[in-house]
């Protein structure tokens, strides 16, 4: 039965992000293209060319992945040059229901002086990305955010354009963005067995089929606006999947990778004077990451250290810790690297975080029962996506 619902979740959600965007990976050519062209740049003019699906502005190029350029997919891409702007409208569908969106981003260029960010907008929403490089041993990364919540019926223009740090164009390299992928999340309900809504990690922004590389969260201090559901967000966080990494428990965990005092953060409504247990499993992802792993877990005003030694090869230890809340509601709960790991390779790694469990400490402790929450999240979205 909870098999059954968790599968026919996850096709509802393919189904309905799947018709959000059209032409979300660019394999639709523009118009003007050819495809016996010798660059692997092709320069879009506005006044003759239509890439289907969007509306463009600015030096945009038709990308062609090949020798010269790296992307998680052979076929195509968009790059944003000077004053690059690219968008596109689409109906939101639900009340209350949160768009979150998955891409891809690159740097094209060897002998760049800096490299121009990437701006994502949305009507009350407006995040810049910047291709660092970091965080995987790719020539590209993958990115999340939530672009926002609408009413139904409201039409969405999305927006991505390019800006450059300095004022020297020809110093600065371009971003290229591929394989946008928008999902939407329907409201978590707190369940018995947790007080912790996505204490597991499992709602997120969606993972891109054609990497493995997981999907970077940047630092996003309010609740409400945050990609990874019912989580803020300090630096930044790698949201990864049991399909390319060691995940302690489901299917998806957050590594903290940007170092020191990379992490997590929740708030909750609890009972002054009464005691609660926080239950969770500290980690590696199978990254080859290796090292003492510190993270301080801070509950209310009672904060503690854990530590666990990592081989780098995929495990994870369970912890639990219990504590009185003595101040005002709500409480917070965080967790918060002390260390910042880098591999032989260079890239930034970290300890994996996942299956936080909260519940009082006294009564009792009825065992995960899953299958309401994916109901009322079912319910959600089969009132958002319109049956045929
Ligand atoms: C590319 O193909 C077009 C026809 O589709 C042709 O007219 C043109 O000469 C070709 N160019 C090259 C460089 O082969
Ligand atoms: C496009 O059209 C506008 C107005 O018609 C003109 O000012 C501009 O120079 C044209 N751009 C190109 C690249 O032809
Ligand atoms: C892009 O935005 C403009 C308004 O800024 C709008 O007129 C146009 O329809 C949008 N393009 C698409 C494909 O939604
Ligand atoms: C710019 O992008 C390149 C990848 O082409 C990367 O190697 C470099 O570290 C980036 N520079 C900065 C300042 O992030
Ligand atoms: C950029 O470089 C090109 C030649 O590579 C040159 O023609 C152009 O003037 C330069 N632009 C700026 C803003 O420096
Ligand atoms: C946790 O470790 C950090 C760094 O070693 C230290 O600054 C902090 O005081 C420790 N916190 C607790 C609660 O022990
Ligand atoms: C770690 O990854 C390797 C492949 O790189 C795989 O063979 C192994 O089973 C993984 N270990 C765990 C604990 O997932
Ligand atoms: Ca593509
Ligand atoms: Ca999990």
């Amino acid at each position: 039965m909870k098999l059954k619902a968790i599968f026919f979740t996850s096709v509802f959600l393919a189904i309905a992000s799947a018709d959000i965007l059209q032409n979300p990976d660019f394999e639709l050519p523009p118009s003007s293209w050819k495809e016996n062209y010798t660059s692997p740049l092709f320069p879009l003019d506005a006044n003759s060319s239509t890439i289907p699906g969007w509306t463009f502005e600015g030096a945009v190029d038709y990308a062609t992945v090949g020798a010269d350029l790296s992307l998680p997919l052979k076929g195509h891409a968009i790059l944003l040059g000077q004053d690059g702007k690219i968008n596109q409208s689409f109906t939101a569908k639900g009340d209350r229901v949160k768009y979150l969106l998955t891409f891809t981003l690159a740097i094209v260029g060897q002998n760049c002086k800096s490299n121009a960010s990437l701006v994502v907008s949305a009507p009350d929403s407006s995040r810049q990305f910047s291709f660092s490089g970091k965080y995987g041993k790719e020539l590209w990364e993958v990115y999340g955010l939530q672009i926002g919540s609408w009413g139904d019926g409201d039409s969405i223009n999305l927006v991505l354009q390019s800006q450059a740090i300095d004022g020297d164009t020809n110093s600065t390299c371009w971003p290229v963005v591929d394989n946008l992928f928008l999902s939407t999340i329907g409201t978590l309900n707190q369940d018995k067995a947790n007080l912790l809504p996505n204490g597991g990690f499992e709602f997120g922004p969606s993972f891109l089929e054609s990497s493995n590389e997981g999907v970077l969260v940047d630092s996003q201090p309010s609740l409400i606006e945050s990609a990874l559901q019912q989580w803020t967000v300090m630096g930044t966080v790698k949201y990864i999947d049991s399909k390319s990494y060691f995940v302690p428990e489901g299917k998806s965990a957050v590594e903290l990778v940007s170092g020191i005092s990379a992490g997590v953060q929740t708030a909750i409504q609890l009972f002054k004077e009464s005691s609660y247990d926080l239950e969770f499993m500290l980690g590696d992802a199978n990254d080859s990451c290796t090292g003492d792993f510190t993270v301080g877990v801070l509950a209310g005003s009672t904060g503690q250290n854990f530590t666990i030694q990592s081989d780098g090869t995929g495990s994870a230890k369970k912890f639990s810790f219990v504590f009185k809340v003595s101040e005002p509601s709500p409480t917070i709960i965080s967790f918060q690297s002390y260390t910042t790991k880098q591999r032989d390779d260079g890239v930034f790694c970290g300890p994996v975080i996942d299956a936080v469990v909260l519940h009082s400490s006294h009564g009792h402790i009825s065992r995960l029962n899953g299958a309401s929450l994916i109901a009322l999240l079912l319910v959600a979205l089969l009132k958002m996506v319109e049956l045929p």
